[in-house]
């Protein structure tokens, strides 16, 4: 991998419920750095940069004790920004990143397309279950956030899981390394028969 492989992006988002400051790169070597004010959403950001090759840094404070839905939701909605940044026209990437990563009992599968259209979708498990503090359709809008912003199609399926900590960590690793298949570098044009993305 060559330093011309590394691009790179720089947001910062502040409202009422949340502050997020986000300097990332894709294609480099290091792990992003990474700061909030929810324990569980750090260590999941922790597994997605490291998957996805994602170097930099992120920080992100919000009133978790209202709900950690803010925090979640916006740290994916300034991600996908970033992202749309840094993939510019989407010209000479892969765009297509799937995945299917085991965690003892949980398995899961992410498809994702650099498509231009925003589309997220969960199946195999329900969105109320409990999980890290919070439960299943809040994790998936961190998922959905990044999707309407990076212009991004994800669909993430738990082919099994017994164990809801093990389902949302492989939901983050799976999407880690998809994205950094569909980031990745092909030395071509781009990857559309239309001739364009969105
Ligand atoms: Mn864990």
């Amino acid at each position: 991998m060559s330093g011309t492989d590394v691009r790179g992006a720089a947001r910062t988002r502040t409202t009422r419920e949340t502050e997020i400051s986000l300097e990332i790169t894709v294609g480099g070597q290091q792990a992003a750095v990474v700061a909030t004010s929810f324990a569980p959403l750090g260590h999941m950001l922790d597994a997605l940069c490291l998957y996805a090759g994602i170097g930099g840094r992120v920080s992100a404070a919000g009133d978790v004790a209202v709900d950690p839905h803010h925090l979640i939701e916006d740290v994916g909605w300034v991600l996908g920004e970033a992202f749309d940044d840094l993939l510019s026209s989407r010209e000479g990437i892969a765009r297509y990143g799937l995945a299917v990563v085991p965690m003892d009992d949980a398995l899961v599968r992410a498809a994702l397309d650099f498509s231009g259209r925003a589309y997220c979708r969960l199946g195999g498990i329900a969105p109320e279950t409990l999980a890290l503090g919070t439960d299943l359709g809040t994790w998936r809008e961190f998922f959905w956030a990044f999707c309407r912003t990076a212009g991004a199609t994800l669909h993430l399926d738990v082919l099994a899981g017994e164990n809801s900590h093990h389902v949302v960590e492989a939901m983050f690793k799976a999407t880690g390394m998809a994205l950094r298949q569909a980031t990745a570098l092909t030395g071509g044009g781009l990857l559309s028969t239309k001739g364009v993305i969105g």
